[in-house]
């Protein structure tokens, strides 16, 4: 097992510099979407592919990891919303605990279940506290999970939460409002709960314009995750991965 995407992460945090995600939902693209997803995203400079839904309805995840692959050198990191969306091909896997959640299932017990797997797989680890933060309607993932998302006024409970995660061993802290959130999370609980841990912080969650995405990263956050505007319009991925860049030296 290697832990080239972990150490990327943390020596880009290391320099204060930003990184962008561009979010893949296997059941949203069709292959030529996904094709021209990879030209633009190789020729803006994403960082990271992250695959993965809260409920994914098609089998198609392991070809179109297989397909990211040989079309470019974007790590590839799997964001499971199951223990089923796992395929070696990819580089990592974010091993989430939801943690703004008290529904054991998803705290500890799909991990037991799938842990064997999960090793078997030889896929680099990333032991990840996700926190669900309310994005103004009920997304998919508060569903699905059966838990309340930490209200958005609420920085205390978040900083809190993250602070809980960071100190029980977890390497990354990822703040979601979840895919197509009517409202992304808060400036200033990002800018809360990035003063409190050292971990790199990764937000997502209903980001649709450059402008928010250079926002939550002078607040703090290291890594930006994009889904739903990519899908609707591929071009932004570009706009959104220079703004983000622009704070980097
Ligand atoms: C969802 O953080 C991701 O888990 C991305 O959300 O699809 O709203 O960009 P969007």
């Amino acid at each position: 097992m290697t832990h080239t995407i972990y150490h990327t992460i943390l020596s880009g945090k290391a320099k204060s510099n930003k990184a962008f995600a561009v979010l893949i939902d296997p059941d949203k693209l069709t292959d030529q979407g996904l094709l021209s997803t990879i030209e633009i995203a190789v020729k803006a400079k994403v960082d990271f592919f992250f695959v993965g839904g809260s409920l994914v309805v098609t089998d198609t995840l392991d070809k179109m990891v297989a397909t990211i692959k040989k079309h470019c050198t974007i790590p590839v990191v799997l964001f499971p919303g199951s223990p089923d969306q796992i395929t070696s091909k990819a580089d990592a896997l974010l091993y989430l605990s939801l943690i703004s959640g008290r529904n054991p299932e998803l705290l500890i017990g799909q991990h037991v279940i799938s842990a064997p797997f999960v090793k078997q797989s030889g896929l680099e680890i990333i032991p990840v506290g996700y926190m669900l933060i309310d994005g103004g309607t009920p997304t998919t993932v508060s569903y699905i999970s059966n838990t309340n998302p930490i209200p958005s006024n609420k920085n205390d409970i978040a900083i809190c939460t993250a602070m809980a995660g960071e100190m029980l061993g977890l390497k990354l802290i990822y703040m979601d409002a979840g895919s197509g959130a009517l409202k992304a999370i808060p400036t200033a609980m990002i800018k809360e709960v990035a003063k409190h841990i050292q971990i790199p912080l990764v937000v997502g969650g209903g980001i649709t314009t450059p402008e928010k995405a250079k926002e939550n990263c002078m607040a703090g956050a290291d890594i930006i995750v994009v889904g739903n505007a990519a899908e609707k319009d591929p071009e932004l991925i570009t706009a959104i991965s220079n703004a983000i860049h622009s704070l980097n030296k």
